[in-house]
């Protein structure tokens, strides 16, 4: 079949032909029901091709990462302090000491939240290693701990990049327990995503608060993109999330950004919900939601793996957004959430401000964490 003969919805992307009017300049609300239509319509731009524009998106994405290294983790000072005492432990490392030097290297993980297993699966690996005389100097062991850091963090073939399947739209719902940074984050991505010529439409599923789809308006402002919102209060977030989605099949949009509330991942009904959110979003668009971004606050340390481990249980979390990591993260947490649940680290949040979203890269962190 070719891409012409499709139904509209399925089609990949629109050509550059079918999409003659210029970007919106300013902020549409559409409000739910979706009778309204909205007073006016973005036209979607592509110069990447069809099927392609999706790899190019991601790719793109991954390619800044690399430029903002020292921005990325700035707020990992912490981390790094409790880990300088590795580097001094290396430094007089002989071999009739590694027993003691390795029990004080596994104080120094367990102090910075790498957890218990993830500290005894690395500590034994560099035992056996210096035992069978493949480590010989306090460098070389630095450099086994660096790469087996970095092994943890890449096996797998855990994808870093945003997975957006070729139906359009393509639907990211953002999960997470409360004020983690959700809807910041969403903002962030919109931005990202917007900027590289995507269409993007904001879905405030987050019903539980009115202030919460106030919240979402304004990033939709900050960042040029339109937005669905509930038309009365107590509105039910799947209702939300599928009118938002049924607008984004209808007019063309690339991508759905879902907010969805806060919610402890020990509440039995609030986690429920969001499984009926995934189900209608699923309905209208076969196949999505294509992401389900967990955040995880960087600030919360060991925490952060049960909520990982329940929502990933309850709904499927595809990837994770680390925030707050400009504040004082406990970064090796993360290390454990990745390689206990196989979930990729897709993005990590450095501020407050649009831009202060950057792509994670498992390198550039281990160098961060062991300078
Ligand atoms: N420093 C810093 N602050 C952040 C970051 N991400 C979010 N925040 C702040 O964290 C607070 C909570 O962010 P929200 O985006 O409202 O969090 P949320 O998860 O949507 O919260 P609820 O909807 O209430 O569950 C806000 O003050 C944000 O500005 C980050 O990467 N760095
Ligand atoms: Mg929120």
């Amino acid at each position: 079949m070719t891409s012409s003969s499709l139904p509209s919805h399925l089609l990949p992307f629109p050509s550059k032909q079918s999409s003659p009017a210029p970007p919106s300049s300013t902020t549409t609300l559409l409000r739910i029901p979706p009778d309204r239509t909205p007073t006016r319509i973005s036209r979607f731009r592509c110069s990447a091709g069809q099927t392609g524009f999706f790899s190019k998106l991601g790719r793109l994405i991954k390619e800044k990462a690399r430029s903002d290294v020292e921005k990325i983790f700035s707020g990992f000072t912490k981390t790094r302090d409790n880990l300088a005492v590795i580097d001094e432990l290396l430094l007089y490392w002989n071999l009739s000491d590694t027993d003691r030097v390795l029990d004080e290297l596994e104080e120094a993980l367990l102090v910075a939240d790498f957890g218990p297993r993830i500290t005894v699966k690395i500590v034994e690996s560099l035992r056996d290693d210096i035992y069978a005389g493949k480590l010989k100097s306090g460098s070389e062991i630095k450099d086994a701990l660096k790469k087996s850091i970095l092994n943890l963090l890449t096996a797998k073939g855990l994808k870093t990049e945003l997975r957006l399947g070729f139906r359009k739209p393509a639907v990211i719902m953002i999960v997470g327990v409360n004020g983690g940074g959700k809807t910041t984050s969403l903002g962030k991505l919109a931005n990202r995503l917007k900027k590289d010529g995507t269409k993007v439409l904001l879905a405030a599923g987050d019903t539980f608060r009115a202030a919460a789809s106030d919240q979402l308006e304004i990033w939709a402002e900050r960042t040029g993109c339109e937005i669905v919102v509930a038309e009365k209060e107590n509105a039910k977030a799947s209702s939300v999330l599928s009118q938002a989605v049924k607008r984004g099949k209808e007019q063309g949009y690339d991508i759905v950004l879902c907010d969805t509330s806060g919610r402890l991942h020990t509440n039995y009904s609030l986690m429920e919900e969001l499984v009926s959110c995934k189900k209608v979003i699923g309905k209208v668009v076969s196949g999505a939601p294509n992401e389900i971004l967990q955040v995880l606050d960087g600030t919360t340390g060991l925490n952060m793996l049960p909520q990982a481990r329940e929502f990933n249980d309850v709904v499927g979390v595809t990837g994770l957004i680390l925030t707050k990591l400009d504040g004082s993260a406990r970064g090796g947490c993360v290390v454990s959430v990745v390689d206990e649940l196989g979930i990729p680290v897709k993005f990590v949040g450095v501020g407050e401000g649009v831009e202060d979203l950057q792509p994670f890269d498992a390198e550039a962190f281990v160098n961060a964490i062991f300078p």
